[in-house]
């Protein structure tokens, strides 16, 4: 390892002080990415006493809020803010009646939610100070243990539930959703509706925890304060009422002092050195994307948290360019996109609100942990009219796995999955909605919002997961094997699924594995 940078030089000539100040030690340390993963481990690290340079290609929008109010746009009005360096905004509901009035032409800058484009999936992600949690609906599910137990075996569950997911719904600030919000809030209407018609089907439906301030959106109700969930706000952002990391953990660790952010800078490519220190190729751009800076820094340890697919573009580049050389076998591997399924249902006649609340509080389902299983969040649809729809993001246990990989030729990130491996998943949800649809009169499919007029929406996920898997690409505490000072610490952890919404799971086990690798001298 290269020797620790920046220590004060002539310290030893001052006179000796009651408070010395603090003297920059240890290894140079470098996160990339600030979402759940990077979070956590920022955090982790600057109360541990550690300093650390926090990467983030998207912008700083909690700084960009301060004292200007509103940053973030609603559903319905977008502009460059919205979306990252796009010309018109690409929305998973990209019809309505089949006609193309969704999306909107914008002016491309550095906007707060991308699609990750591949050959047969597109994968929504946040992109500035935040990561996900400054796009996401904040539904913050804590798995099924029996299921977790399967999908990461290699993980000490009793010590993940009695503390690890305790510790994550603490620090991320997750709160039920109170029953006379449910029950009456005519912003809930959609939600409970779906969640009768599945009890109709013989199906249970379940409360779902979020990090949404529901003191806040009862005010909003009241108009007492700006409107946030109540007003079309979510995918691009939400101005007010969302704890999201930003908030919660971001918080903390900027609070430590320790903590260098660093937005608008993209990691290009990782090298690591003869001495085994790691080399950072920076790209920083500004809002519109005219570059300011290119410039190489070199770190002792690098932690990736840059999401899912944001680690296995510098892996599988590193490992295609051989700027890291012994990347373990398997890399790559063990992606899935946790089985989203997304369906839309027509209620013939059944009002579901012309106005919804954009904060899911309610799920329906059947999870047993079989090939059958779903659990499906009951999912607003914000259009400002009555439109007798009931719509879900389906959570599947598709068994199947893509793997990512290098395109020497297109120089880009390639992604192996296509519709024959997302059918397990399709089916899943069909069969479990076809049981709903039977059980409750008048209700069919909409083929009219979705992309090539498919009923069950198999092409776009939310919860992109695995691409580097615990105890198989690293070791089981998130260090690469075979490249000591190299860490993943985000959903490339999980291999596919984890059968909920996957955020309170990517912070426990980051939680879990800073704890380890602190207590491990890792760092
Ligand atoms: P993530 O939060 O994606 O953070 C990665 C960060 O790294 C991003 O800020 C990137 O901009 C940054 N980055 C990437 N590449 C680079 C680079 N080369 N250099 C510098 N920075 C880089 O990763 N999950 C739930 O549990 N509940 C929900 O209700 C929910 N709703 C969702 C709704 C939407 C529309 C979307 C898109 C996602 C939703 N998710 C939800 C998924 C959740 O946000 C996601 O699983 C986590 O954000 C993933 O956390 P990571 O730490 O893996």
């Amino acid at each position: 390892m290269a020797a620790g940078a920046g220590v004060a030089l002539g310290a030893a000539a001052e006179p000796a002080l009651a408070t010395p100040a603090e003297v920059r030690t240890g290894p140079r340390i470098a996160i990339i990415g600030s979402g759940y993963g990077g979070a956590v481990a920022a955090r982790s690290l600057a109360q541990a006493g550690r300093r650390v340079d926090l990467i983030e290609m998207g912008a700083d929008w909690e700084a960009m809020a301060s004292g200007k109010g509103a940053v973030f746009t609603s559903m319905r009005s977008p502009n460059e803010r919205s979306m990252w360096f796009k010309r018109r905004t690409d929305m998973p509901f990209s019809y309505l009646g089949g006609m193309d009035i969704v999306n909107r032409p914008i002016k491309p800058g550095a906007g707060v939610l991308d699609v990750e484009t591949f050959a047969e999936m597109k994968v929504y992600v946040g992109r500035g100070v935040g990561g996900g949690s400054l796009v996401n609906g904040g539904m913050a599910v804590t798995p099924v243990r029996s299921f977790f137990e399967k999908v990461l075996p290699q993980v000490d569950a009793e010590e993940m539930y009695s503390t690890y997911f305790p510790r994550a719904r603490r620090n991320l600030i997750v709160t039920d959703p109170p029953a006379d919000i449910v029950l009456n809030s005519p912003w809930y209407q959609f939600a409970r509706v779906s969640a009768q018609q599945a009890k109709r089907a013989g199906y249970g439906h379940r409360m779902v925890p979020n990090v949404y301030d529901f003191d806040y959106l009862r005010r909003e109700t009241f108009g007492q304060v700006p409107r946030s969930a109540l007003a079309a706000e979510v995918m691009f952002g939400n101005n007010y009422g969302k704890n999201s990391l930003p908030k919660s953990i971001l918080r903390e660790a900027l609070a430590t002092g320790r903590v260098n952010l660093m937005p608008m800078t993209e990691v290009t490519r990782l090298t690591q050195r003869p001495d085994g220190a790691f080399d950072l190729s920076l790209r920083r751009i500004d809002f519109w994307g005219s570059l300011l800076e290119e410039r190489t820094a070199t770190y002792d340890r690098v932690v990736l948290a840059a999401g899912s697919i944001g680690t296995a573009r510098l892996l599988a580049k590193a490992q295609h360019q051989g700027t890291i050389k012994h990347l373990p076998p398997g890399l790559g591997g063990g992606w899935g996109p946790n089985g989203n399924v997304m369906v839309a249902r027509r209620l013939w006649g059944t009002p579901t609100g012309a106005h919804q609340s954009t904060i899911p509080v309610m799920g329906v389902t059947n999870w047993d942990d079989s090939p059958q299983s779903v659990f499906a969040e009951i999912a607003p649809f914000p259009t400002g009219i009555e439109l007798y729809t009931g719509v879900y993001l389906a959570i599947t246990n598709n068994p199947n796995h893509g793997e990512f990989s290098w395109d020497a030729q297109t120089n880009t990130l390639r992604l192996n999955w296509d519709r024959g491996k997302a059918k397990p998943g399709v089916d899943a949800a069909r069969a479990f909605f076809d049981r709903i649809n039977r059980a409750s009169r008048n209700t069919s499919y909409r083929s009219d919002v979705f992309e090539r007029h498919q009923e069950f929406a198999d092409y776009f996920s939310y919860h992109p997961l695995g691409g580097a898997v615990l105890g198989e690409v690293t070791d089981l505490s998130g260090e690469v094997k075979g490249v000591p000072g190299l860490f993943v610490m985000d959903g490339s952890l999980i291999p596919g699924k984890i059968g909920v919404n996957p955020f309170v799971t990517i912070t426990a086990l980051a939680e879990r594995n800073m704890d380890r690798l602190l207590a491990g001298r890792r760092f």
